[in-house]
């Protein structure tokens, strides 16, 4: 089973993702987007499905209009794993 992230680990690639923060109540990662409409936002969740599928690995996320909330946790390893800095990265990188 995939392991969880030391808290030394998770802030080491937390300062190299941009504007990820790591949640308050759980161990997770978490970023807020914002987006000109709901097309742009939708777009961009599009693009994030097809990687997540790929990957089989899939955001908790939460939108509203032009706001799209995204929550990584592994959920087998009950925390930050290194496929949610995976995932990250990849947002960070259709963000840029
Ligand atoms: N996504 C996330 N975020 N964590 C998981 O542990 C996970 C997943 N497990 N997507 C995958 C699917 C698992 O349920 C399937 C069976 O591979």
């Amino acid at each position: 089973m995939i392991q969880k992230l030391t808290s030394e680990e998770r802030a080491g690639q937390i300062a190299q993702l941009h504007g990820w923060q790591a949640a308050a109540n759980r161990d997770a990662i978490e970023r807020n987007f914002e987006f000109a409409d709901f097309n742009e936002a939708f777009g961009f969740m599009a693009r994030v499905a097809i990687k997540a599928q790929e990957m089989d690995h899939h955001p908790e996320w939460f939108n509203v209009y032009n706001k799209v909330n995204i929550t990584l946790s592994t959920h087998e390893a009950d925390g930050v794993t290194q496929r949610d800095i995976e995932l990250a990265s990849f947002i960070d990188s259709i963000t840029a």
